[in-house]
C-alpha cells in the first residue's frame, strides 16, 4: 500500500514528508521534486513569505544511490521564517480560518498553535509525496497536468489540449492558465483584490492523460477511486468542492447527455467519442482521462478585515492581518495536481503490485 503523512508547522523547523510502500529500485529525480516545488511557491498573486522561502528537499530516509531500498523515504523541506516560539498570539480569529474553530477544539484563546499546522505551508510537503509519486505514475505512462481554469469572475472552459501543449501553454502564464487571454484578465483581478485589501479565490483543474481501465474498484466504498480522488483534493486547504466529469451539470441534464456512449473502434474494441464521465465509472478507471476540477475559496486573511470578536475581551474586533497571499489559485493547483498524482500512484501500486520497480515494469508490459 502507498501511503504518506505530513509534520511540521508554518514556522517551525522544516515540513516533513514520510512515504511508505515504494517499490525497491525506483530512481529519484530531486530535481522534478523540487521544480515542483518551486512552482507550488510562484504565481501571480503570492505574497512576501515566498520572497523568503526557497523550498528544496533533503532525502533523509529510504533512499541510496538515487534509488528507494524499499524502506521508508522521508524527506525534508527547512524553513527559513522559522521563529514559532517568538511568533505573536492570535486572539482576533480570522473568519474562514481553522483559527476559531481549533481554540473551540483545544479550549485556548490563542489560535496559534492551531494556525500553524493549519497554514497551506504544509502542501509543501504534500506536493513533495506527490512529485515522488510522479516517478512511479510515470513507468505506467500516467501524466497528470494541472492547470488554473479561473480566478474569481475569470473563467476559461477546459481546454482542449494534449498532455504536452497544456502544460508548455500554462508554463508560459503567469496565473498558469493555459489562456494568454484569460491570464490577463486574472491578473487585473488580482490587483484590485490587493488594492481594495480583498483576496481571490478560482477553479482549479487537473487531467490525468494516459491512465489505463481498471484502477480503483467498486466492491467497497472506501475502494472507489472517484472517492478517494475527492478525499485528497477536498483535504487540500481552502478547497471547498470537487467534482469529477460533468460533475455538479449532471443534476440539471438527461441521461442522454450524461452518460458516455460506448461505439466499437476500427478492430472492435470499446471506445467512447465524449468523457462526460471524467475517465471513472463505478469507482473504477475507464481508460479515458481522469479529470478532476476544484473550486477554491478566497484567502482568509484580509487586509481590510472581517469582522471578528477579541476572545481575551470578548469585544468585537477586527480579524488579524498576517503577511498573506492575494490568490493562491495558481499555487493550489500545482497541489492538487500532485495530491491526484499521489492517489494514483497509490492505484497502480495496487493493481500492478510488485515488492520491486522491476517487478512492476513487468505486470505493467507482460508483452515487453
Ligand atoms: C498562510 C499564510 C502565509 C502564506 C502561507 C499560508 O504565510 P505567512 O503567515 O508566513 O506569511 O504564505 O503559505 C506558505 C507559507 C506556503 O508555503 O504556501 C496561511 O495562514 O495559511
Amino acid at each position: 500500500m502507498l501511503t504518506y503523512s505530513t509534520a511540521g508547522e508554518s514556522h517551525g523547523k522544516c515540513l516533513i514528508t514520510l512515504v511508505e510502500g515504494l517499490p525497491h529500485g525506483l530512481s529519484i529525480d530531486e530535481d522534478l521534486i523540487n521544480a515542483e516545488l518551486a512552482r507550488r511557491q510562484g504565481g501571480y498573486g503570492r505574497g512576501g513569505r515566498m520572497q523568503i522561502e526557497a523550498d528544496r528537499v533533503e532525502v533523509l530516509t529510504g533512499i541510496r544511490k538515487g534509488r528507494t531500498i524499499g524502506s521508508p523515504v522521508t524527506l525534508l523541506i527547512a524553513n527559513r521564517d522559522s521563529r514559532i516560539d517568538s511568533a505573536p498570539p492570535l486572539t482576533q480569529p480570522r473568519p474562514g480560518h481553522a483559527d476559531l474553530a481549533g481554540m473551540h477544539k483545544y479550549g485556548i484563546g490563542d489560535a496559534r498553535d492551531v494556525l500553524e499546522r493549519a497554514s497551506a505551508r504544509e502542501t509543501a510537503a504534500r506536493v513533495a509525496a506527490g512529485a515522488l509519486a510522479r516517478l512511479l505514475l510515470s513507468e505506467a505512462g500516467i501524466d497528470v497536468v494541472g492547470y488554473v481554469r479561473g480566478i474569481g469572475p475569470v473563467e476559461i472552459a477546459s481546454p482542449k489540449m494534449c498532455a504536452d501543449e497544456l502544460r508548455r501553454a500554462r508554463d508560459e502564464s503567469e496565473t498558469y492558465c493555459p489562456d494568454p487571454d484569460a491570464t490577463q484578465r486574472m491578473k487585473k483581478e488580482i490587483d484590485a483584490a490587493r488594492d481594495d485589501g480583498d483576496t481571490l479565490g478560482g477553479l482549479i483543474e487537473a487531467i490525468a492523460f494516459g491512465v489505463p481501465a481498471g484502477l480503483g474498484s467498486h466492491v467497497q466504498w472506501r475502494t472507489k477511486l472517484d472517492g478517494r480522488l475527492a478525499r485528497a483534493v477536498m483535504s487540500v486547504q481552502a478547497i471547498k468542492s470537487v467534482e469529477i466529469g460533468m460533475g455538479r451539470n449532471v443534476a440539471a441534464a438527461r441521461g442522454s447527455q450524461v452518460h458516455d456512449e460506448i461505439v466499437p473502434d476500427e478492430s472492435g474494441r470499446p471506445t467512447r467519442p465524449t468523457n462526460r464521465a471524467g475517465g471513472i465509472e463505478g469507482g473504477i478507471t475507464n481508460g479515458c482521462p481522469v479529470i478532476v476540477r476544484a473550486a477554491m475559496k478566497p484567502i482568509p486573511t484580509l487586509m481590510r478585515p472581517l469582522r471578528t470578536i477579541d476572545v481575551q475581551t470578548g469585544k468585537p474586533a477586527d480579524a488579524s492581518t498576517e503577511r498573506s497571499d492575494v490568490c493562491a489559485v495558481p499555487a493550489a493547483s500545482v497541489v492538487v495536481e500532485n495530491v491526484i498524482a499521489f492517489e494514483l500512484a497509490a492505484a497502480v501500486v495496487e493493481r500492478f503490485g510488485g515488492d520491486s520497480i522491476d517487478e512492476m515494469r513487468r505486470r505493467l508490459n507482460p508483452s515487453a
